[in-house]
């Protein structure tokens, strides 16, 4: 009865998406919810211990009558102070090397593990593979190592995924790496745990464990959608993934820059005074030289895409551009 209790205990409190900890999907997580349930339940342990000794000693050892004598002063005890002395020790040196360990291991990519940059900008996320192609949402196959190289083109960012346990800040002017082992296949929620600032908490994307096979079709139609879309098709799916409507929006609602809702071929009030037709080069220049012309009534705040987007991707945004009229 008591194992069945502690069996039941032990799965609440343990891994796997229970009470205390989310879903592990990944080799990092094990050391990681190791640590965390060993400290636990050593915790766990001795609040108990000493709760039930305090009542016992309480009731044990209380003065029963108001003249009644002090029984003894016990004033040393060597076989106890070195029980309460090299127990604890013991716990915390194995605390020590279990954290040591995992944290030198978190530190550490394996050789083998397969590349992806990442970039952090406000208010989104790009993942860039070594063969050029670049996503939104960082797709992976199934038991591999991969190892993240990660920079900022902006603010300090913080790339956390639960399920893997892992979490590395993201700094501007240098570059941060951080690995993980996905175990099977699935979607898990990568945030950006930065908390100063507006929009981190709109950085959700997701990472996507594929089986071999799938994570090859979809490396192979991502490499090539401008090709196989529709343009206009194509160019929502590029405003997805660069992440142009943190600031954008496509059905007239304000937002940081303007909507693009019936943008294309207007003529745009400049903060200079001046007027500029929206079309092909105006674009073109606001996505890669965004300082050069600010609309009127906004704030000089886009990033740049220069050396980020590529001329067939910006010629597939134009082409979308015309159709939210
Ligand atoms: C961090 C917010 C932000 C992001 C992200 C952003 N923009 Fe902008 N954008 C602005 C702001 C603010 C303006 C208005 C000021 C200016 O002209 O630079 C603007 C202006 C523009 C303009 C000129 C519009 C006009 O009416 O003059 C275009 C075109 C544009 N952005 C395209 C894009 C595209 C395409 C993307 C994604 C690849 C993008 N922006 C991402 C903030 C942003
Ligand atoms: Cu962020």
């Amino acid at each position: 009865m008591l194992a069945s209790l502690l069996g039941s205990m032990a799965g609440f409190l343990g891994q796997g998406g229970g009470f205390w900890l989310p879903e592990a999907a990944s080799k990092t997580a094990e050391p990681v919810d190791a640590l965390f349930n060993f400290v636990l339940w050593i915790c766990i342990f001795f609040f108990v211990l000493i709760c039930v000794l305090m009542i016992l000693f309480v009731m044990r050892f209380r003065r029963q009558r108001p003249d009644e004598e002090a029984l003894s002063q016990v004033e040393h005890n060597s076989a106890l102070e070195i029980t309460w002395t090299v127990i604890p020790l013991a716990l915390a040196i194995a605390i020590f090397w279990m954290g040591f360990k995992g944290y030198m291991d978190l530190a550490t990519p394996p050789a083998n593990s397969m590349g992806v940059q990442v970039q952090a900008q406000k208010w989104s996320w790009l993942f860039s593979y070594p063969n050029g192609v670049s996503a939104a949402e960082l797709h992976v196959p199934e038991d591999t190592p991969v190892k993240l190289t990660m920079s900022s083109s902006d603010v300090l960012h913080s790339f956390f995924v639960p399920a893997f346990r892992i979490k590395q800040d993201v700094v501007p002017g240098r570059y941060t790496t951080v690995w993980f082992h996905p175990t099977r296949t699935g979607e898990f929620q990568v945030y950006c745990t930065e908390y100063c600032g507006k929009g981190h908490s709109d950085m959700l994307s997701k990472v996507i464990v594929h089986s071999r096979t799938d994570y090859d079709k979809w490396m192979d139609e991502e490499g090539n959608f401008i090709d196989k879309m529709p343009a206009p098709e194509a160019g929502a799916k590029v405003f997805q993934k660069y992440g142009c409507k943190q600031c954008h929006s496509v059905d007239g609602a304000g937002g940081t820059g303007p909507t693009f809702k019936g943008l294309w071929g207007i003529d745009q009030p400049l903060t200079t005074g001046a007027k500029v037709k929206v079309d092909e080069n105006y674009v073109r220049e606001s996505i890669l030289q965004p300082q050069a012309k600010i609309a009127a009534g906004y704030e000089p705040v886009m990033p740049t895409f220069q050396g980020r987007m590529n001329d067939k991707e910006i010629g597939v945004l134009i082409e979308y551009l015309k159709t939210l009229k």
